[in-house]
């Protein structure tokens, strides 16, 4: 059995789609210590569960609740990554799905809203980000129905591999990267997301993913010296930023050459 989770930004269709490929509740209730709430349900065709996760622009929350997709991504390491895109707003939704290619386990993207894409006059060339990425993308109209069932298929074939998405942060971040990985190679439990995921996570202070790791104090006060050194060698290196701001910036300049080549604007609206 597998145990999929719809993940992506606000709004992007996660629940019309969970409502389109489950048949079941498994479970609906509220995300522990919250009040969003939660729910998991059988897919269709019987082949797994899934879970629909609260939307998030990035996976570095900045309150109790947006930490709930992280906490799960790090504590129940679900087997397949579904990311529902919204097409029409693709530069701002794939931060997220950057993130999320990190994490090292099969990943598949439901490019939603296409409706939306094409009457704001937007071309969008699924099969471009789909080979610039590295992961299967299924084009979809989730309040029609349209693609639900090609994605259904997808996600039950077991047949997605996880993706070998790899973006180079430069030599302070990716030294820590290394080290950081170290500490964590013997502590982390089996089917954890990949430590290149964590260590990242990590240099980004996101405090939802160091809380959900069950790792004791001193190897987490060996990692804060790890990310406060990345700092000084960057810094050194003549880049002003925070080691943050830096992998920020990484990712989005690469974000904007993707969509350079995958949204044809011509005719925007
Ligand atoms: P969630 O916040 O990601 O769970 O998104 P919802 O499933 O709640 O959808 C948000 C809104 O977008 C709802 O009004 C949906 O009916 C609408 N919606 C979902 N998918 C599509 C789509 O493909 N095209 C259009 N035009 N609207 C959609
Ligand atoms: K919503
Ligand atoms: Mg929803």
């Amino acid at each position: 059995m597998s145990s999929a989770a719809l993940i992506g930004n606000p709004n992007t269709g996660k629940t019309s789609l969970f409502n389109t490929l489950t048949s079941s509740y498994e479970y609906v209730g509220n995300w522990s210590g919250v009040t969003v709430e939660k729910k998991v349900g059988q897919l269709k065709n019987k082949s797994g569960a899934l879970t629909d996760l609260p939307g998030i622009y990035t996976l570095h929350p900045l309150s109790r609740d947006e930490g709930i997709a992280a906490e799960y991504l790090v504590t129940d390491s679900p087997s397949l990554l579904v990311n529902i895109v919204d097409a029409s707003q693709l530069e701002r939704n794939l931060y997220l799905t950057f993130q999320l290619l990190e994490y090292g386990k099969p990943l598949v993207i439901g490019l939603n809203m296409m409706d939306v894409a094409k009457s704001n006059g937007l071309r969008i060339h699924s099969e471009t980000l789909a080979s610039s990425l590295g992961v299967p993308v299924v084009p979809l109209v989730a309040r029609a129905g349209k693609g639900a069932e090609e994605l259904l298929h997808l996600i039950s074939s077991h047949s997605i591999q996880a993706p070998d998405f790899h973006i180079d942060y430069g030599n302070a971040v990716e030294a820590a990267i290394s080290n950081i990985s170290r500490e964590l190679n013997s502590v982390l439990p089996e089917h954890s997301p990949s430590e290149r995921f964590i260590a990242l996570q990590l240099l980004e202070r996101n405090d939802a993913v160091l809380r959900s790791l069950a790792i004791g104090d001193e190897v987490k006060a060996k990692i804060q010296s790890i990310c406060d050194l990345a700092e000084q060698r960057l810094h050194k290196s003549g880049v002003e930023t925070t080691v943050q701001e830096h992998i920020h910036s990484v990712r989005t300049k690469l974000i904007r050459d993707i969509c350079a080549r995958v949204v044809d604007a011509t005719n925007r609206k």
